[in-house]
């Protein structure tokens, strides 16, 4: 990294080579999130032509103004007035308001405590005979066999879609994360090995494949109460099935990989299994799956006296706001007992994660499970990364597990 002159700090932001996406960054991206944000509160990146905010005050300020800083030129890296989208843009991720509110509003409500809450006791069935299955296996894969066999079931189940060809989601969803990206040789690897996962997505999105009773189901109850058309409704049932699959298996990756490397964090969990709540938190802000994401200006604007034109892509590295020491206290400490509320692992303002409570609620029972019926968790071997230009987490976790002991 370099920086400019001391003399244009003022209104030019210093520039930076820095690559988000290189393999060494995805690797282990805090360090060098740590160096933008000390280079100062706005980093010119010159590789994309895209300003960063690194810290959280400016993290925070960008997302909590959609009018200055939109979403609807897309919130990856290609400019959708000027570029073409991979795919049909999103119409609540990459929408402004007023249209936003709209959809966002039936979104919420699918999405809402009051609407999730009547899944918990499946949730719960599901997270104890997982817990079981793994305990008699002892030794097992936590990527495959507990982070996504979980959300594969349960939140498929939940979203009403048939058993066969659940197969497709993650690499879908792998997809649209590096879709986000800049088009480099990971996005065309996966674009390649994936155009039958993109025809199954488009397949399952339509009423008839859908379950009677789930959550695609009443988007379409929306559609038919004339708040939404029915063509939106589908493409909000893509929305689930792009954001909600990825997501929630990193953060259960991630989640067992901080407690496996700290076993007095785990041990706190296990003898208080009620922390599971508060340690998915911890997790979304120290380790947070989704690292980064993008605004355009909409007009000439000042940040932090940095001075930026029109049409300029800004970079909110969200998981550098979670470990800036201008918020945080030992931002780098995994600590589940810390107050962890504020951190924008799930975004902020208007966009903020819609997917929320469901995260929560499928973190909470599992690790919640987990934390009752098992001592200890050791890592067996190393884990493997899985590399995607905007997603953080693991394809294999090899780790052992010893029961809690019946007989005291
Ligand atoms: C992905 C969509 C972390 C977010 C960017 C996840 C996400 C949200 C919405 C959509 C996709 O609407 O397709």
């Amino acid at each position: 990294m370099s920086s400019t002159t001391i003399s244009d700090v003022c209104t030019h932001a210093p520039t930076s080579d820095f690559d988000p996406y290189a393999e060494e960054v995805l690797n282990d991206p805090y360090p060098f999130y740590e160096e933008l944000r000390e280079l100062g509160p706005v980093v010119y990146l010159q590789r994309y032509d895209a300003y960063a905010v690194a810290r959280h005050a400016e993290v925070h300020a960008v997302l909590s103004d959609p009018a200055t800083f939109c979403s609807s030129a897309g919130v990856g890296l290609t400019n959708f007035r000027t570029e073409k989208p991979w795919r049909k843009p999103s119409i609540i991720l990459e929408a402004d308001p007023p249209y936003h509110a709209r959809i966002r509003k039936v979104v919420a409500r699918v999405l809402s405590p009051a609407s999730i809450a009547r899944l918990r006791v499946t949730f719960e069935a599901e997270a104890e005979a997982l817990v079981d299955k793994i305990l008699t296996q002892g030794k097992f894969d936590a990527a495959r066999d507990f982070c996504a066999a979980y959300p594969l079931k349960v939140f498929a189940d939940a979203v009403g879609l048939p058993a066969e060809g659940r197969e497709n989601l993650l690499p879908y969803g792998d997809m649209v994360f590096n879709g986000f990206g800049p088009i480099n040789e990971r996005f065309h690897a996966r674009m390649n090995t994936s155009s039958a996962a993109i025809q199954w997505i488009s397949e399952v999105c339509q009423r008839e494949n859908l379950t009677k009773d789930g959550l695609g189901a009443d988007l379409y109850s929306a559609a038919d109460a004339g708040e939404i058309t029915h063509e939106e409704a589908g493409l909000l049932v893509r929305t689930l099935l792009s954001a909600g699959l990825d997501t929630t298996v990193f953060t259960l990756c991630n989640a067992i990989i901080a407690l496996a490397r700290n076993p007095q964090q785990y041990q706190i969990l296990h003898e208080s299994p009620t922390l599971a709540r508060q340690t998915i938190e911890e997790v979304v802000r120290y380790d947070p799956t989704f690292h980064s994401f993008y605004r355009t200006t909409t007009k000439p604007v000042e940040i932090a006296g940095v001075s930026l034109n029109e049409n300029q892509k800004v970079l909110a590295i969200i998981a550098s706001a979670n470990r800036d020491p201008r918020r945080w206290e030992n931002p780098a400490q995994f600590d589940l007992q810390r107050r962890a509320t504020g951190h924008v692992g799930f975004g902020a303002g208007i966009h903020g994660c819609a997917g929320q409570m469901m995260a929560r609620l499928e973190g909470d029972i599992l690790l919640g499970a987990l934390a009752r019926k098992v001592e200890s968790i050791t890592l067996t071997g190393e884990p493997v990364r899985h590399f995607n230009n905007t997603v953080r987490g693991y394809s294999s976790i090899p780790v052992s597990i010893i029961p809690v002991t019946q007989i005291q």
